[in-house]
């Protein structure tokens, strides 16, 4: 391993969020997995990160520049805040990125909507963070790009910093070149993404469908099982599990008020059995496959109709999108109705929560939860099954066959997420199972989240990139609540 300058880590979203209320200006960690994994790690490290600002106060609490150190009480690292129009966010990041890029990769080819400025807006952003880039970045700077947003950055850094360090981390599956290949601009894309030195996804099968459609893509590209040689540049690609903070999450789980107020809120319940389930508001994660099994459940077992709510965390994201907001109205009128159809007056089925909720408050649904369904129709590993079996002792995971993550955690109860009675049953099947059946279920799953956490991944992904970090203590797990991105911009 080479010893390495300062990390510079790209991702679209901010780790760091500072939003104007009436009460003055608050600073928000947003939700998703990528800013989850990665603050930790900055905070360790050191460096810069460079983001879009997409709060309403950004702009004020940063200089003229855009940086800041942050987190404020305890500043670790620089964040350089990149600033977009509304057009550009609109085309950029809910066009191009939202719109095509993630609808594709999670195979739902029939929700993109390929128009030629959101590619045109996305190439004129992905320039923009090109040029922050060059100008953070020393020759010896390992950079770090994060996601989808950028797949045309290693590339184009290559012609102001040829020798640099590049790695990109793809977040969501990769798909099968058969689907991929709907986007006119795949070559661009994957072109783009040959820049890097290393690319990291989730899973080998994601890994594999990359392979092969650079192989579809460049037939003059040297392609073996993990590694491109094209235009005298070699691009290592390897699957990485993306993990959590195990232990920072077992010490927020033995808190001795965490305990309390989980045990206050169980009692409160009046039920025996509660069955979770925490998702970002996103057609990905089946949530209404989920509400449907659940109603199936009850259809089919009569003697539980009383005895199980079923909670249901449904957090705002991307709703400027009207996808999203159908998906909103199916998913609301469903709760209504399987609610009008089976509700008593001392009992509700299902409780569903649509904003965003602070993560004490996810952290007591896991405790007190029976069972966890982690059931999207497809997902590039979801962190929430990993969440849940680190803080829960005794509960039953449900876990689509679909999610990255069941690779490692096949012992799960695995569900096909499009077969809504074959859910039901696991129901039954997780409802039914013993304490200690429970208990030795969520030793097995703690283990496998515990082996492989998210220091593993991270020094799995650094020592395969080649890269050293500086010394430093591991930072506190934090949690915080999460937001919406804000549609404000500064221009
Ligand atoms: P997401 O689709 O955002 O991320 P997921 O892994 O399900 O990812 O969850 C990420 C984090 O957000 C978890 O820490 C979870 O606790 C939190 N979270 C989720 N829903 C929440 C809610 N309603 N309220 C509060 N917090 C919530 C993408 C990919 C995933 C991949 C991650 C990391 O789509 O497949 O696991 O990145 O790479």
């Amino acid at each position: 391993m080479t010893a390495s300058g300062r990390l510079i880590v790209v991702s679209n979203r901010e780790p760091y969020i500072h939003e104007r209320n009436k009460k003055g200006i608050r600073c928000k960690v947003p939700i998703g997995g990528l800013v989850t994994a990665l603050d930790p790690v900055m905070q360790k490290a050191g460096g810069v990160w460079i983001a879009w600002g997409s709060g309403s106060a950004d702009a004020e609490t940063a200089d003229e520049r855009g940086r800041l150190m942050v987190p404020e009480n305890d500043p670790r690292y620089t964040l350089r805040r990149i600033w977009l129009d509304p057009k550009e966010i609109n085309e950029y990041y809910y066009g191009f990125s939202n719109r095509i890029i993630w609808p594709v990769c999670h195979l739902f080819q029939e929700k993109a909507r390929l128009e030629t400025e959101y590619w045109e807006t996305y190439k004129e952003v992905n320039h923009r963070f090109m040029e922050a880039v060059v100008e953070e970045a020393g020759a010896d700077d390992p950079i770090w790009i994060q996601d989808v947003h950028f797949a045309l950055l290693p590339s184009a850094l290559r012609e102001d910093l040829p020798n640099n360090n590049i790695a990109l981390f793809w977040h969501i599956p990769f798909p099968p070149w058969e689907t991929f290949s709907c986007i006119p601009w795949r070559k661009e894309i994957l072109g783009g993404l040959l820049g890097a030195n290393l690319l990291g996804f989730h899973t080998a099968s994601y890994a594999a469908n990359f392979l092969n459609s650079v192989r579809k893509e460049f037939p003059e590209a040297q392609v073996s099982a993990s590694a491109i040689r094209y235009d005298g540049r070699t691009t290592r690609v390897r699957p990485y599990p993306i993990g959590i903070d195990y232990a920072g999450y077992r010490a927020l789980s033995e808190k001795e008020s965490l305990k309390r107020r989980a045990n206050q809120l169980r009692s409160k319940m009046h039920v025996q059995h509660i069955i979770v389930g925490v998702d970002r508001l996103d057609y990905t994660k089946g949530i209404m496959n989920r509400l449907l099994a659940f109603e199936r459940f009850l259809e089919t077992h009569p003697k539980f109709i009383g005895k199980v709510s079923f909670i249901q965390v449904a957090s705002p994201t991307r709703s400027a999108i009207t996808e999203y907001r159908d998906m909103k109205r199916e998913i609301e009128e469903n709760v209504g109705r399987i609610n009008g159809r089976f509700q008593q007056p001392q009992w509700t089925p299902i409780i569903y929560i649509n904003r965003s909720v602070p993560g004490d408050e996810i952290m007591m649904l896991y405790r007190i939860a029976d069972v966890a369904m982690v059931t999207p129709i497809i997902d590039g590993m979801n962190l929430v099954a990993k969440e849940y079996v680190t803080v829960n002792d005794n509960g039953v995971l449900i876990l689509s066959e679909f999610a990255g993550a069941s690779e490692e955690m096949n012992q799960a109860i695995i569900v096909n997420p499009y077969d809504v009675d074959s859910m039901s049953a696991a129901i039954k099947k997780a409802l039914s199972m013993t304490s200690e059946e429970r208990a030795r279920h969520i030793a097995l799953l703690r283990g496998i989240v515990k082996e492989h956490d998210i220091f593993w991944w991270l020094n799995t992904f650094l020592e395969d990139w080649g890269v050293e970090l500086g010394e430093g203590e591991p930072a506190e797990l934090r949690l915080m609540a999460g937001t919406e991105p804000s549609r404000r911009s500064r221009p």
